[in-house]
């Protein structure tokens, strides 16, 4: 069965030989489901917390709040992966209940990032609310919360995977991305210090490693890593060839991110983009400067990283007369070609699926 996602040109070749598989989107309500579950799972879990009826209130509003508000994009991916890895009737229902835990981590490292991610960046909204630190009576009680929510992760591994071979593969695996995903917030941070722009600090190779690392990592390697486990597989250049593919994907998709926080409607977006103020190395400043005549430059200069609406207009005025809109269509096509062709060129049919549909579900996104 060849799906509608894979009615675009040059992705339904590469299911063509593969086998059946379940319509897309078919496991959402079971896993969304699930995350009910895992949250009671946490809250009956009193080995190392004696909860309160008030503290087992606050961490089930905060994980309501956080967790499952998303597209859960990177959450299905394990399952849909381990779909495409392993056929549906292998499967039995235990894994197909462990690839929903294993996606629920990913969300939860997810949730954890981004409440980080929108104290760092002082953004006040995030999924079409205000941002949990913005919320009354949450304040820093939020920094707090994302250690609450980064901790969850390494004990609903143990309750759904110890004893599994890849057990401890596993708990390696969200450390290491953790640690890839902090070190490119690092360098995120640290290129746009408050207070001081400077333009030539932005360039595509500093925008590249910043994006591989605070976004790739985590969005894109880590999902279908976990079902390359949870399949059995232990062959490493397995894991190496997707992840070369994936970093790329997850690179088109944080250029995506960027162009929206300028181009995206807020309520479609469900947030109100803050790069130009934050004086983000964003793809669009990067573009921008390579561009840009000597007056456009200094335009640039006196009003990016500046709260006033004023500045941040004047921004956008150049990123339009440097026609960015257009630059980033011609690079959104481009970029999904390479990938696609990418995708063609590794041996394995299955992986071929995987990674294709993958970028189905993110190519020309509006939000
Ligand atoms: C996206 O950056 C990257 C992250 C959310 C990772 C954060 C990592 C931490 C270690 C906290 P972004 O700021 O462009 O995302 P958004 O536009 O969603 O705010
Ligand atoms: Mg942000
Ligand atoms: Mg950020
Ligand atoms: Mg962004």
């Amino acid at each position: 069965v060849i799906l509608h996602i894979f009615d675009r040109p040059g992705a339904a070749k590469i299911l063509a030989g593969s086998k059946t598989i379940s319509p897309a989107g078919s496991f959402r309500d079971k896993f969304v489901a699930a995350f009910d579950k895992i949250k009671k799972e946490l809250l009956a879990d009193c080995d190392a917390f004696q909860f309160t009826r008030e503290s087992r209130e606050w961490v089930s509003k905060m994980l309501d709040y956080n967790v499952p508000g998303g597209k859960l994009n990177r959450g299905l991916s394990v399952i849909d992966s381990l779909v495409l890895l392993k056929s549906e009737d292998e499967l039995s229902r235990d894994e197909i209940e462990q690839a929903f835990a294993l996606g629920w981590c990913i969300e939860w490292l997810q949730a954890y990032f981004l409440v980080m991610d929108d104290i760092m960046d002082d953004s006040h909204t995030r999924r079409g609310k205000p941002s949990w630190f913005k919320q009354p009576n949450v304040g820093l009680v939020a920094a707090n919360d994302a250690l609450l929510l980064r901790n969850h992760v390494p004990r609903i591994l143990r309750k759904y995977f110890h004893g599994q071979l890849y057990y401890f593969d596993l708990r390696e695996l969200f450390d290491e991305v953790e640690y890839q995903t902090a070190c490119g917030q690092m360098l995120d941070l640290i290129t746009s210090p408050a207070g001081k722009v400077d333009l030539s600090k932005y360039v595509m190779e500093t925008y590249l490693r910043i994006v591989k690392f605070k976004t790739a990592f985590y969005s894109f390697y880590l999902p279908v890593a976990c079902a390359l486990y949870m399949s059995g597989e232990s062959d490493n250049s397995k894991f190496e060839s997707a992840k070369q593919i994936l970093l790329q994907m997850g690179t088109y998709f944080q250029i995506q991110d960027d162009f929206l926080d300028c181009y995206g409607h807020p309520d479609v977006i469900g947030k109100v983009g803050t790069d130009i103020q934050d004086a983000k190395c964003s793809w669009l400043i990067v573009r921008a400067i390579e561009r840009a005549d000597a007056s456009q430059k200094t335009r640039l200069e006196n009003n990016y990283g500046k709260k006033d609406n004023a500045c941040v207009e004047e921004v956008k005025k150049v990123y339009n007369d440097l026609g960015l809109a257009a630059a980033f269509s011609e690079y959104q096509q481009t970029s999904y070609g390479r990938i696609l062709s990418a995708i063609d060129r590794e041996k394995s049919t299955r992986l071929q699926g995987v990674l294709s549909l993958f970028l189905e579900k993110i190519y020309k996104r509006q939000r």
